[in-house]
C-alpha cells in the first residue's frame, strides 16, 4: 500500500461555525472538499504521526465514505490507531467518552447535526480534541489558516475497511479497531445514575416513549432504556437510523418532534416523554401534557443533580450560554454556586469543565451535559430525567410547578427566521449594533431598557477573548431579548431571536408563554424592525 501527495488547492469557506464545518453535502462530496479539510485538521495539530484518533459519526448520507477517506488519510499521514463504531456510528458525546476512555489525541465526528440529511441536504465534520470536546476557536482558527493554502493532500492507495464486523485490522501500518459503539457509552452512564432506581419505576408501571427521530440515537436508547432498564419494548420510536432521517428533521423540539408531541398530549399519553437530535447530543423532555423548555430542564437539574449517584458530592458550579435563559442561574444563586455565561457552543465550556470550576453546562438549544464527557449528551439528560422522577416520585409537571414556586418562571421562547437574506440579515445586526449605546433609558412596547451590549467573552482559565457573540439588551424588571445570527446553517442567514421574562408572582406561573412574553416579542420587533426588513409576519420556527 503506498501513501502519496495529491496536488490540491484551497477551497473558499471552509471555517468552522458554532460546531465544526457544515455545509451542503453535495459541496462535501465535491472533488478535494473532505480531504483538504482533514488535511487541514491534521496539519494543523502538528500532523498524525503516531497518533491515535477515534472516529464516526450520526449515519447519515456520506457517512460511511467519509470515513473510508479519513482512515486512508490517517494511515497515510502516520496515524498508529483509529477507533472507529462499527458501520461507521458513534454519537458526538460517545465519541467524545471514546476519545477520554482511550486517551487518543482527538476524533473526527462526522455530522450535521440537527440538520437533515441526504444527498440534496447536509452534512458536516467536526474535530474534537484530546480532552473530548470540539476544538477551541484557536484550533479551529488554525484550521482555517491551513485550509486556506493547502497545496498538497497525503493519501492511502487501498480497499475499504470492512466497518460492519467489530475487530482489529490493519491499513498499511495503521490500526484500525471497528468496536461496539455502544458497550462503553452505556457503561459510563450506569456509573453517574441508578439504574435500580429507574428500573424500579419501569418495573411499576412507569411508561415512556423515546423518539430517535431516526438517527443516531437510536441504538444507544434501545440498548439503555429497554434493554438494560425494563422500559417496554417499543418504548424506543423510530429507533434505526437512516442515511437521511426518513426525510425529516432531527431536531428535538415540538415543531420537528410533533409525532412525540402529539403522543404526550394525546389521550393516554404515557408519564413521560424524549427525544434527541441527528448526532446524540441534544434532549426534548416532556411530561403528560408539559413541555419542558431546555433552559427549565438545565434549571431543574441544578437544583436536582445530587439524586443521581454520579453527583452525590453535588454540583461544583454551572455553565449555560448567554442566550440561555437566567433559571438555572436562580438555582446557582440560592445554592451558592458560581455560574458562569459563556458564548453559543460547547467549545467554550470545555475549559471552565476541565479546570473542575463546573460540572454541569447547558444551552437553550437543548443541549445539557456534565463534566462525564466534553459534549452536550442527549441520553445522559433523559436519564438524569429518569433519575430525579424515580427519586422524588414527582411527575415532570409537578417538578415544574413545584421549580417556578421555589426559583420563579423564566418565560422563555426562541424565535427563527430561517433562510433571510445574508445581507438583510447582517445589516440588522449591524445597525443594532450601532444604536447599543442609544437604547438604555428608551421604551419598546412599554418596556424600558436598562442595558444594550454586544456579547463578548474572556474565558476566565485559558484567557482567551472572543467578541461578537450576540446583541443583549435588558429590561427594567428583568426581561431581555438577545439577537444573534445562527453559525450552523448552510443557507442564507438564520436570525435568532431569545426571548425572556422573569416572573415571580405566584398566581401568573402557568401562562401561556407567547402571552406572557407579549411585550418582549413586540419590544423585539419594534427594536430590531424585524417584519419590515425581512418582509416575514412571523418567524419560521417557534421553540
Ligand atoms: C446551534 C445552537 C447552539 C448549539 C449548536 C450546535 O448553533 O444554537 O446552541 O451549540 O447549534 O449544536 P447556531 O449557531 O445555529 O445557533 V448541534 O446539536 O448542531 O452540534
Ligand atoms: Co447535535
Amino acid at each position: 500500500m503506498d501513501a502519496f501527495d495529491v496536488p490540491t488547492q484551497p477551497i473558499d469557506g471552509q471555517k468552522a461555525g458554532t460546531s465544526g464545518l457544515r455545509r451542503q453535502t453535495r459541496d462535501f462530496m465535491a472533488p478535494h472538499f473532505l480531504e483538504n479539510y482533514v488535511q487541514a485538521i491534521l496539519n494543523a495539530i502538528g500532523g498524525a504521526h503516531g497518533k491515535r484518533f477515534v472516529v464516526g459519526g450520526d449515519g447519515r448520507y456520506f457517512n460511511d465514505r467519509a470515513i473510508q477517506v479519513i482512515l486512508r488519510m490517517a494511515a497515510a499521514n502516520g496515524a498508529a490507531e483509529v477507533i472507529v463504531g462499527q458501520n461507521g456510528i458513534l454519537s458526538t458525546p460517545a465519541a467524545s467518552h471514546l476519545i477520554r476512555l482511550n486517551k487518543t489525541d482527538g476524533g473526527f465526528v462526522l455530522s450535521a447535526s440537527h440538520n437533515p440529511g441526504g444527498i440534496d441536504a447536509d452534512f458536516g465534520l467536526k474535530f474534537n480534541m484530546a480532552n473530548g470536546g470540539p476544538a477551541t476557536e484557536q484550533v479551529t482558527d488554525a484550521i482555517y489558516q491551513q485550509a486556506s493554502t493547502i497545496a498538497n493532500y497525503r493519501m492511502l492507495e487501498a480497499q475499504d475497511i470492512d466497518l460492519t464486523q467489530i475487530g482489529d485490522s490493519m491499513l498499511g501500518d495503521m490500526r484500525v479497531r471497528v468496536i461496539d459503539p455502544v458497550d462503553d457509552y452505556a457503561a459510563l452512564m450506569e456509573t453517574l445514575f441508578d439504574f435500580d432506581a429507574i428500573s424500579g419505576l419501569f418495573r411499576s408501571g412507569f411508561r415512556m416513549a423515546f423518539d430517535a427521530m431516526h438517527a443516531v440515537t437510536g441504538p444507544y436508547a434501545h440498548r439503555l432504556l429497554e434493554e438494560r432498564l425494563g422500559a417496554a419494548q417499543g418504548t424506543v420510536l423510530n429507533g434505526t437510523p437512516s442515511p437521511d432521517f426518513a426525510g425529516g428533521h432531527p431536531d428535538p423540539n415540538p415543531i420537528w418532534a410533533h409525532e412525540l408531541m402529539g403522543i404526550m398530549t394525546g389521550p393516554d399519553a404515557p408519564d413521560f416523554g424524549a427525544a434527541s437530535d441527528g448526532d446524540g447530543d441534544r434532549n426534548m423532555i416532556v411530561g403528560r401534557g408539559a413541555y419542558v423548555t431546555p433552559s427549565d430542564s438545565l434549571a431543574l437539574i441544578a437544583a436536582h443533580a445530587h439524586v443521581a449517584p454520579g453527583y452525590k458530592a453535588g454540583l461544583s458550579g454551572v455553565a449555560r450560554s448567554m442566550p440561555t435563559s437566567g433559571a438555572v442561574d436562580r438555582v446557582a444563586a440560592a445554592k451558592g454556586l458560581d455560574c458562569f455565561e459563556t458564548p453559543t457552543g460547547w467549545k467554550f465550556f470545555g475549559a471552565l469543565l476541565d479546570a473542575g470550576k463546573v460540572n454541569l453546562c447547558g444551552e437553550e438549544s437543548a443541549g445539557t451535559g456534565s463534566d462525564h464527557v466534553r459534549e452536550k449528551d442527549g441520553l445522559w439528560a433523559v436519564l438524569m430525567w429518569l433519575n430525579i422522577i424515580a427519586a422524588t416520585g414527582k411527575s415532570v409537571g409537578d417538578l415544574l410547578a413545584d421549580h417556578w414556586q421555589t426559583y420563579g418562571r423564566n418565560y422563555y421562547s426562541r424565535h427563527d427566521y430561517e433562510a433571510v437574506d445574508s445581507q438583510v440579515a447582517s445589516t440588522l445586526m449591524a445597525d443594532l449594533s450601532a444604536k447599543l449605546a442609544d437604547l438604555p433609558g428608551s421604551a419598546f412596547a412599554g418596556l424600558k431598557v436598562t442595558e444594550a451590549d454586544e456579547f463578548a467573552y474572556t474565558d476566565p482559565v485559558d484567557h482567551s477573548t472572543t467578541t461578537g457573540q450576540g446583541i443583549r439588551i435588558m429590561f427594567d424588571g428583568g426581561a431581555r431579548v438577545v439577537f444573534r445570527l445562527s453559525g450552523t446553517g448552510t443557507q442564507g442567514a438564520t436570525l435568532r431571536v431569545y426571548l425572556e421574562r422573569l416572573e415571580t408572582d405566584a398566581s401568573r406561573l402557568h401562562m401561556q408563554a407567547d402571552d406572557a412574553l407579549a411585550a418582549v416579542i413586540a419590544a423585539a420587533d419594534e427594536i430590531a424592525g424585524i417584519r419590515a426588513r425581512t418582509g416575514r409576519d412571523a418567524p419560521d420556527v417557534r421553540t
